[in-house]
């Protein structure tokens, strides 16, 4: 099982999608394992797009997610770093494939509604920025069984 940071970015609440996403996830299967709405300071900005400060968007993306508040989950599943940005689609909203949450809900390149880790690694480090210790949660799911064949040694 593998748990990835999604963040539902400014716009994505701002426009009141906020139902409309978590329950792509949930449709999905994946599990929403820690929620929390938020306003990101810019320090915690920085930190987390700190791979990013050379770039020429850098200044206006700290000043787009710290510009409102924020929903931010840890959502799990197996593959679910590599499953949930196949299903936010191409960074930016002009090019992303419909079917999509960035194809199907956004047009703007920068405001592109939401983030998602990009490897386990990040995965591992955004989870500890934006969650204390224990509060993402570890739920044994009653549907387990219905969304994933348990009958191995893995789910699957
Ligand atoms: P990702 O969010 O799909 O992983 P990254 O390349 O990691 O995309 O960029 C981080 C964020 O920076 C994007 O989600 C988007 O909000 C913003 N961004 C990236 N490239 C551009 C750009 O060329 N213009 C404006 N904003 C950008
Ligand atoms: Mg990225």
């Amino acid at each position: 099982m593998e748990t990835t940071l999604i963040i539902l970015k400014p716009d994505a609440v701002q426009r009141g999608l906020m139902g409309q996403i978590i329950s792509r996830f949930e449709n999905k299967g994946l599990a929403i394992v820690g929620c929390r709405m938020m306003t990101i300071s810019q320090e915690l900005a920085a930190v987390h797009y700190e791979a990013h400060k050379e770039r020429p968007f850098y200044k206006g993306l700290v000043a787009f997610m710290t510009s409102s508040p924020v929903l931010v989950m840890a959502v799990r599943g197996v593959g679910a770093i590599d499953i949930a940005r196949k299903m936010m689609g191409a960074t930016f909203g002009s090019t992303a494939e419909p079917g999509t949450i960035r194809g199907d809900y956004g047009v703007s390149n920068s405001f592109n509604l939401i983030h998602g880790s990009d490897s386990a690694d990040a995965a591992e480090r955004e989870i500890g920025l934006f969650f204390n210790d224990g509060e993402v949660q570890n739920p044994s799911r009653a549907i387990e069984g219905w969304v994933y064949d348990m009958s191995g040694d893995q789910p699957e």
